[in-house]
């Protein structure tokens, strides 16, 4: 049963809306902040601007295991018939693996690393558990583009997550140039919440995960959002790592360029904002999207075992 009042609604009103954030950026324990890796200086710009950027956090050698460890699962039949295998619209190109940390002991380990998982505590200011992993592959030439949308307008409609207490960690397992389709983002839009138009059908998932048309918000809206903080696009090495917010405006074009890009993304939640029903009053999305199964992370040395 439904009992949390929905302070953010969204697909309910037949006009988009925009409305301030009701949650903080960094949560903290007490009135300090929680400890962990991060500088005081990277934890107010994450405030400020919804993400962090930490050039080259993984060093060669870990990002080539990593990226062998996904070619392998590409040649896995089982993975390439699951449903968290999701193909291109348009041909049969692998464009996302979700729950890539449930089919691989190594990316297990990864959202557990101590280097990306402390940070995510000290920014939620508690335990954190995985709500999702994948890997976004764009290869040269094919790689399709993700729409702008804010991912807790879809969590909290789609998935019942309740506050503003998620972030996702992107990896960068090969170089991202301004040319290969790197994420932009939209500084400074996680503290507004752009109610989006549409009711959402039945299974939407199915749908979305490959192009998007629910939950998408208006282009009067991102046009203020972008007039206000613009655009970045965080470009680095392959093994950086970036951290940005649940409800920062994002996306990414297709890449036509011929280098690769992908990326590996897990996205921690607190332990005190677990899903309830979803608030779009749709069935809940599966597991492999949305985890309410929670195994809170225990930080590991994740290529020392
Ligand atoms: O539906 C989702 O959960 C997701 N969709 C997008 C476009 N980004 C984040 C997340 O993987
Ligand atoms: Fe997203």
């Amino acid at each position: 049963m439904q009992v949390l009042e929905d302070i953010y609604p969204s697909r309910v009103y037949d006009q988009p809306r925009i409305t301030l954030r009701r949650d903080p950026v960094v949560w903290a324990e007490s009135s300090r902040a929680t400890a962990g890796p991060l500088s005081d200086q990277q934890i107010a710009e994450f405030v400020e601007r919804g993400h962090l950027f930490l050039p080259e956090l993984f060093d060669a050698a870990e990002v080539k295991l990593l990226l062998d460890d996904i070619t392998a699962l590409g040649k896995d039949r089982e993975i390439q018939q699951s449903p968290a295998c999701i193909y291109e619209p348009s041909h049969g190109i692998v464009r996302s693996l979700f729950n890539i940390h449930s089919v691989s002991d190594l990316f297990n380990r990864l959202v557990a690393d101590r280097r990306i998982a402390t940070a995510a505590m000290q920014i939620l200011g508690s335990g954190v558990y995985i709500h999702q992993s994948r890997v976004n592959l764009k290869p040269g030439f094919h790689g399709e583009q993700f729409y702008w949308h804010s991912d807790f307008e879809t969590w909290h409609v789609e998935d019942g997550m309740p506050r503003m207490r998620a972030i996702s960690c992107s990896i960068l397992l090969t170089d991202n140039n301004p040319f290969n389709g790197p994420l932009m983002i939209v500084p400074g839009s996680h503290t507004k919440f752009v109610s989006c138009v549409g009711k959402t059908p039945e299974e939407h998932y199915k749908q979305s995960l490959r192009k998007q048309e629910y939950g998408v918000p208006d282009t009067d809206s991102l046009t203020q959002l972008v007039k206000d903080g613009g655009i970045v696009a965080p470009v680095g090495k392959a093994g950086s790592v970036l951290f940005f917010d649940c409800n920062v405006m994002h996306g990414s074009s297709g890449n036509i360029s011929p280098w690769p890009r992908s990326n590996m993304f897990c996205v921690y939640n607190s332990v005190e904002n677990t899903l309830v029903e979803p608030y779009g009053g749709t069935a809940p999305r599966p597991e492999f999207i949305a985890a309410r199964r929670i195994k809170p992370v225990v930080p590991v040395d994740c290529f020392h075992s």
